[in-house]
């Protein structure tokens, strides 16, 4: 009689407790460290006055280049960023929504809701769908969606969080200019 061992392989999960963000100051991860396990609304507080390279653990983070999380935003995921180049940012929040639902979006060509309108389940390019320039107001149905200026993931960014509605875009400066939209989705 046989018996067989199968490996156990220990799921990788994040608990909350390790999800973090280590800045640093200098580029390769080199001078002052500084760890966050936290929503910042003010960096400048906390004593970061450069940031040339910076880790994340865990769940993605929104980072804002200016303080009380305002002023445009860009949002990084799980990885190493050894020589970040675009400008301090002064305040960041923990993306916490789950990650791993079938994410949906439902994008209007007019202000509240008009007009033509798409409803996508992956990142996509707008131009590909001649939805480009076009978007005026959006619906997140699930899941949580970056929007960007340009292809390619490109210009500015705006992160999009579950069951959002944004009936106007001229009110946050975004009018008939997203090209590229993509879903944020679990790693593991
Ligand atoms: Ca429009």
């Amino acid at each position: 009689m046989s018996v067989y061992y199968y490996p156990v392989y220990a799921v990788q999960q994040t608990s909350a407790s390790e999800n973090k963000i280590i800045i640093y100051s200098e580029a390769g991860f080199n001078g002052r460290i500084t760890e966050f396990k936290k929503n910042v609304l003010n960096l400048e507080e906390k004593g970061i006055t450069q940031i040339s390279s910076f880790q994340i653990i865990g769940a993605p983070w929104v980072v804002y280049f200016e303080k009380n999380y305002t002023g445009n935003q860009m949002i990084f995921e799980e990885g190493d960023y050894p020589s970040y180049d675009k400008g301090r940012f002064l305040s960041m929040k923990i993306i916490t929504e789950d990650l791993g639902v079938k994410p949906e979006i439902q994008i209007f060509e007019d202000t509240n809701y008009g007009g033509k309108s798409v409803t996508l389940q992956h990142e996509t390019n707008l131009h590909n769908i001649n939805f480009g320039d076009t978007a005026s107001s959006h619906k997140v149905i699930s899941g949580t969606w970056v929007l960007y200026e340009h292809v390619d993931r490109q210009g500015k960014q705006l992160l999009c969080l579950p069951g959002q509605e944004v009936p106007n875009y001229c009110e946050i400066g975004f009018n008939d200019v997203i090209s590229h939209v993509r879903p944020l989705v679990s790693k593991s």
